[in-house]
């Protein structure tokens, strides 16, 4: 009798537990919950160093983890590398656009940031130089936040890296592309870079774990943005944010000069990618996550009416308009404290097309000479 009693008691007991268990998981804090059980069994991984001050669901604060970095470190010759996967790495970013932001306050709060907007890690020997072309023109509130978040996320990537802002010049219809090109030349003129991110002002990453880093292929990095609900909206979209060595870059003879206005090059540039007999690689969605700051359609950048028809001709166009036709004048150079500011004259859409012309007539030309 008295062992069958005390069998219940154990039974009764035991689905007790099991009725607290379950009344505590499905509480709204569950997935919390859950993922901080399935932490505590993965604790060996990427997460190693992360920062538990707020790093959950909506993300961290992109500043932690950096104040240990200190200025009496640098410029060691003798540095060891830095580690394949940076201890600093935590995960999701909390990303707001708090009104009252200066670019005092991102300078103050990245003091190792040397002028022209260069870092390179204080206390080992970057395994990457990045240098990321941002194109602008009167969009500074915007490039204010960029700056203010990407400096730190690569700072925490332990990478070497540079901020180059390509501003185009007078009012005229503006030249995504085109600028792209002026950013390729000009930085790889001045350093050695090995890997290229091209960059819209206005897309802050949300992921600390989406490196700046290239892949063996073309990458595009913003497969998830706010915009399309995080998710890619079409399988050959390359626009926001691509990386890409300057072999790559090369091989697909750059971007595009001849889209003038709103639309098309992005997808140019995709097709140039699979021309060159390259691939598009990508994050994961989950990592590749970005929030595109609101706003409406600028002034001078029209939406490009021809953007279908010069679409359908990249086959034919690709190898003779891109980097190695790409015209501009060079109008003032600015090594600012948080990037530097190349202000360039890419021309308008009608005096390139009188070059592109011209230059079509001069092949035709010389091939009519050559055939004689
Ligand atoms: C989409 C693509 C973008 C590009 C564009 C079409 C996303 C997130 N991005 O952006 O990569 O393909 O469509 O051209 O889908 N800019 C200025 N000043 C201007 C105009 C443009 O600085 O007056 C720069 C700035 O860096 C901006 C970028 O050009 O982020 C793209 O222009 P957008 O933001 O107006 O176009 P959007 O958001 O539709
Ligand atoms: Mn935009």
């Amino acid at each position: 009798m008295v062992s069958i009693h005390s069998k219940w008691r154990y039974i009764f007991m035991f689905l007790g537990i099991q009725l607290v268990v379950m009344a505590l998981l499905s509480r709204e804090g569950y997935q919390k919950r859950m993922s901080y059980f399935i932490r505590i069994f993965r604790k060996t991984d990427a997460t190693l160093g992360r920062n538990h001050t707020g790093a959950g669901l909506t993300g961290g604060d992109v500043y932690a983890n950096l104040s240990h970095l200190s200025k009496a470190h640098i410029h060691g010759d003798d540095l060891p590398y830095c580690p394949k996967t940076s201890p600093l790495i935590s995960g999701p970013i909390h990303v707001s656009f708090p009104s009252g932001l200066t670019l005092e306050e991102v300078q103050r709060r990245n003091p190792l940031v040397v002028r022209g907007g260069r870092y390179r890690p204080p206390n080992c020997d970057a395994r990457h130089r990045t240098a990321i072309i941002i194109p602008h023109r009167h969009r500074e509130h915007h490039l204010k936040f960029l700056l203010y978040y990407l400096h730190p996320l690569l700072q925490r990537q332990q990478l070497q890296y540079g901020i180059y802002i390509i501003h185009q010049a007078g009012n005229y219809t503006f030249n995504r592309a085109k600028l792209m090109n002026v950013g390729f030349r000009e930085a790889m003129r001045e350093e050695d870079w090995d890997c290229l991110f091209f960059h819209d002002v206005d897309l802050i990453p949300e992921d600390d774990r989406n490196t700046y880093v290239c892949d063996s292929n073309p990458k595009h990095a913003a497969i998830a943005m706010d915009k399309f609900g995080y998710k890619l909206p079409y399988k050959m979209y390359f626009g926001g944010v691509s990386a890409l060595t300057p072999l790559h870059y090369l091989k697909m003879n750059g971007f595009p000069n001849n889209y003038w206005g709103w639309g098309g090059e992005d997808d140019d540039i995709g097709v140039r990618v699979s021309l060159a007999g390259m691939y598009i690689t990508r994050p994961s969605l989950k990592v590749g996550r970005y929030k595109m700051i609101k706003h409406k359609l600028d002034k001078g950048n029209d939406v490009n009416p021809k953007r279908f028809n010069m679409l359908a001709k990249t086959r034919q166009t690709w190898k003779l308009d891109g980097m190695n036709t790409a015209e501009y004048e060079t109008i003032s150079w600015q090594y600012l404290p948080l990037y530097t500011n190349i202000t360039v004259n890419i021309g308008t859409e009608e005096v390139q097309h009188v070059t592109v012309v011209e230059d079509f007539l001069h092949q035709k030309i010389n091939r009519a000479h050559s055939d004689e």
